[in-house]
């Protein structure tokens, strides 16, 4: 009787090192390969109906939705894109980060959002997280892609800085002959681009029919005044929008005002 319970015990023994020795052997399929670095999108030109620009060695026509990181006509808010991640197939969820520079250093770094991986490549930063004004300030945003089994790579780093919205303060169809916008200036911005959209039927897009870029606007009036011939346009209900740039030299900060609709 005792050989049977010692024979028993052994293999008790002999089943549980098993047992462990089987878990140990999981952690041999873990994937342990990182998705591939993401390739952050940096602001590729404005949206003005003819601009191309150089969209990843394609010569492309510039839209809003493929021109990087940029200004949201929604609110004050940012914009980021990256080159699609179809790369990889086991792509879980990204983390997006953002910070600015001071001559300290590195100030304001925030995790902002995690995100379940989709088909959208782009995230809109609405500053939540943020307290005071988003304006006005040069800020870096970098995103991390974590795949299912936890390995992650680190994107490259693009930036933008949000200026002040044009207030769009009127349109009148008073005059017989031209159709007349007014919008507020901005102090330290000295170019717009107006812009007017149709309602494309087809996918309920907007469509641009009219741009004009604006330089020559007097710093002493409180509103810049754009007119144009009726003629340009044939009756109907459209839309207009007013993006303001900052240094001409740095195409990377700007705004967009919210649309408006308008009819004649
Ligand atoms: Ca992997
Ligand atoms: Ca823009």
């Amino acid at each position: 009787m005792k050989k049977i319970q010692a024979s028993l015990i052994i293999m008790i023994v002999f089943y549980s090192l098993f047992l462990i020795s089987c878990a140990g052997e999981d952690s041999v399929l873990v994937d342990t390969t990182p998705p591939q670095k993401a390739e952050m999108v940096p602001h590729l030109g404005d949206f003005d109906g003819n601009s191309q620009t150089d969209y990843w060695g394609n010569n492309a026509l510039i839209t809003d939705e493929n021109n990087g990181i940029d200004a949201v006509s929604g609110g004050d808010w940012i914009r980021i894109m990256w080159k699609d991640l179809n790369e990889d197939t086991d792509l879980e969820f990204y983390r997006v980060y953002r910070y600015r520079e001071e001559f300290s250093g590195i100030v304001d770094s925030t995790f902002v959002d995690s995100v379940i991986i989709s088909n959208d490549n782009f995230y809109i930063d609405k500053f939540n997280k943020h307290s005071g004004t988003a304006l006005y300030n040069d800020w870096f945003y970098y995103i991390e892609v974590f795949d299912r089994a936890g390995n992650s790579t680190f994107s490259d780093t693009v930036c933008y800085r949000l200026e002040e919205k044009p207030n769009l303060s009127g349109f009148s169809d008073v005059n017989p002959d031209s159709l007349i916008f007014q919008w507020g200036t901005i102090s330290g911005i000295s170019k717009y681009l107006f812009l007017i959209f149709d309602k494309n039927d087809q996918n309920g897009e907007l469509s641009i029919v009219k741009s004009e870029s604006i330089t020559d606007t007097d710093p002493q009036f409180p509103w810049v005044e754009y007119s144009f011939p009726k003629s340009e346009l044939s009756n109907g209900k459209y839309y207009w929008r007013v993006d303001a740039f900052g240094d001409d030299n740095d195409k990377k900060s700007g705004s967009e005002s919210i649309i408006s609709a308008f009819e004649f």
